[in-house]
């Protein structure tokens, strides 16, 4: 059988072992293959691939609704659910995207990107179906890394409470996160997979009832209930936790033996209540290079399928914002050991991994717990430590009460560090740092910046921590414009003051963060039309430097705000109710992302999108000014 020609993954069933084995093959080969080129996540999905083909076999698609954690590990998935053909397209733009998606596939049956919410969407799902008088499956997959995540665990609180709701969840164990997990649960999963097999578990009890003679397949009660005290006896410790909770638990089974897991699953479909099945697998299984490193290839840029080596890029690229970012902390660590660095499972990609080497006693990683990260930076604030908590913009959302409630109200010193603030590329909607500036904005208390460059952000982390109360600043992904760094003595910005860059008298343009440089080359554009143009880089969002921006604007009259991120409740709004506050009234044209998902594709092609390069915001703000002049 080749997977370019399955048109159903039902299809798949029934076939041999040596069969399933092929196919496993081709999925390995068309998974790297296309990874290697495109980039994408390659380490999560290379250690699913017999596990879906185990399941798969047992359940029936048409029916039968798989949840996967995240997404990221789902391209097995993708490839047997018929999208084999286009997986060359995979994270470009009207391509295959990096996550699931409802509206991509009827297989899809839930959408994710951000982590720990399988389980709560299976169990809706199954409630729904038991509601209905139905008897579909759910199955929820999950990471041991999404596991540690606080909406897991309120899920498992909660099924573990319904009995009678049958619930598979399928708990991926690779003994990894992004980074090595942390936390006490990690080291319960870490002492079951190290104790000796346990192979008879249920799944085996199973079997061995299923071959007496006078069972004809079903189990009377009584074994029933034996099968649970035996299972009782047999499961390891973490075993006992999920047994307490209200799970059946099975495990742990190797997640590469295709027919064990097949069996377990089989077993697991035939109890009438949650089941957890405990399977282990290895995080880059089939490429040595990722089994290897498994940080390193959690996700890649292209990379030569040889070497397992990136592709180094065309010309060379300053250090991201991150990197910055990382360096001075370390840098501010060292000089003050009240300073902490604390990271929500996102070490290599928030710069936070150098704090770790360099300064391990002032570093913290909570796992996959944003919201715990946030209210944990909030009793350290209140102890007199001065936390510096790096999240990405997007998985922040999932912290907004802490925000207010934590640090917010009581005004704690607690500084943020938004990291992939913005536009962000291939991840796509689920990923976009497209709401902070707008949730950020209305939460008292809180002052609120963005740098233009990376030597500004030194100087705004400096202006943070000499702050005595909540501070947040907002971060681009990828590279800065290449500013030469500061080594040290960086001072404190004065808090709530712009910057005045260029001045001119037929239009104001005010931006925040990273639009200030895309405002100068639109300003340079407009020039060049014969338009001056004053460019401000309003460095707050709050407080906004209204002394400045006011009496700019009433001289000027035409007003243009730019920013990267969601135009509803954002820094363009922020200017202009300043404005209509004190009755100021002109016209005014706000650049940013309108009220829309951004999907995936390259920053630069979102940007295009959004009529947000600089030759296209001349472009409109001529159109928007009846400005005249020719074409950019
Ligand atoms: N925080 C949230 C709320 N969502 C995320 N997707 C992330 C952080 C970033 N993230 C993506 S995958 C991942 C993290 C931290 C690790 C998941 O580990 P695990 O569930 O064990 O899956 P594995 O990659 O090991 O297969």
């Amino acid at each position: 059988m080749h997977l370019g020609d399955l048109t159903h993954p039902n299809e798949l069933h029934g076939l041999k072992l040596s069969e399933l084995e092929d196919v496993a093959r081709q999925i390995r080969d068309r998974h790297l293959q296309v990874v290697s080129t495109s980039g994408g996540h390659l380490g999560p999905g290379l250690g699913v691939v017999e596990l879906t083909l185990a399941l798969y076999q047992t359940l029936d698609l048409d029916r039968d609704r798989v949840i996967w954690d995240v997404g990221h590990q789902a391209y097995p998935h993708k490839l047997i659910t018929g999208r084999f053909n286009d997986f060359h397209t995979l994270r470009q733009q009207n391509g295959v995207a990096g996550y699931l998606k409802r509206s991509e596939s009827n297989f899809d049956h839930f959408g994710a990107g951000h982590a720990s919410t399988s389980i709560s969407a299976a169990l809706g799902m199954a409630m729904a179906r038991d509601n209905r008088g139905e008897d579909f499956k759910c199955v929820a997959v999950i990471g041991d890394g999404a596991l540690t995540g606080g909406m897991a665990l309120e899920a498992i609180n909660h099924a573990g409470h319904l009995p009678e709701t049958p619930l598979l969840v399928v708990l991926n164990d690779n003994d990894m996160s992004i980074s090595p997990p942390v936390g006490a649960l990690s080291n319960v999963l870490n002492r079951a997979r190290l104790s000796p097999p346990m192979q008879f578990l249920s799944g085996s009890v199973e079997e061995s009832v299923r071959h007496l003679p006078f069972m004809g397949g079903e189990l009377p009660a009584e074994l029933n209930r034996l099968k649970g005290s035996m299972r009782r006896l047999a499961v390891p410790k973490v075993g006992a936790v999920f047994e307490e909770l209200g799970f059946t638990y099975m495990g742990p089974i190797d997640g590469h033996d295709i027919g064990e897991m097949m069996r377990t699953f089989q077993a697991a479909h035939r109890d009438g209540g949650p089941v957890l099945v405990h399977v282990v697998t290895k995080k880059g299984k089939g490429y040595p290079y990722a089994e290897a490193d498994q940080v390193g290839y959690h996700a890649q840029s292209a990379f030569d399928l040889t070497t397992g080596k990136a592709i180094p890029s065309k010309k060379p690229k300053p250090a991201s914002y991150s990197k910055v970012f990382g360096q001075t902390l370390v840098k501010l660590c060292e000089q003050n050991s009240r300073v902490v660095g604390i990271t929500a499972a996102m070490a290599t990609g928030t710069g936070l991994d150098l704090l770790q080497k360099a300064v391990p006693n002032q570093y913290v990683d909570v796992g996959i717990a944003e919201q715990h990260a946030v209210t944990l930076a909030a009793g350290m604030a209140c102890e007199g430590l001065r936390p510096v908590v790096a999240i990405y913009s997007t998985f922040l959302q999932r912290a907004y009460d802490q925000l207010i409630h934590d640090v917010g109200i009581q005004n704690l010193p607690v500084t943020f560090v938004l990291d992939r603030a913005g536009i962000v590329g291939a991840d796509g909607p689920t990923h976009q740092g497209q709401y902070d500036i707008s949730y950020m904005r209305s939460i008292p208390n809180f002052t609120v910046m963005a740098p233009k460059d990376e030597a500004e952000l030194q100087r705004m982390l400096v202006t943070c921590l000499n702050h005595d109360g909540p501070t947040a600043l907002r971060i681009p992904r990828g590279s800065g414009v290449g500013m030469p760094l500061m080594e040290e003595g960086w001072e404190a910005l004065p808090i709530g003051r712009g910057e005045l860059l260029r001045e001119g008298d037929d239009l104001l343009i005010v931006a925040y963060g990273s639009m200030v440089h895309p405002a100068l080359d639109t300003a340079t554009l407009l020039e060049e039309a014969g338009l001056s143009t004053t460019v401000i880089n309003a460095r707050f969002l709050r407080p906004l430097d209204q002394a400045l921006i006011h009496p700019l604007a009433r001289r000027i009259r035409r007003v243009v705000t730019m920013e990267e991120g969601a135009l509803a409740g954002g820094f363009g709004a922020a200017v202009l109710e300043s404005l209509s506050d004190q009755d100021i009234s002109i016209p005014l044209l706000r650049i940013g992302i309108p009220d829309k998902m951004v999907d995936h594709a390259t920053p630069q092609q979102s940007k295009e999108s959004l009529e947000m390069i600089p030759v296209q915001m001349a472009e409109r703000i001529r159109r928007r000014f009846d400005l005249g002049g020719r074409d950019f």
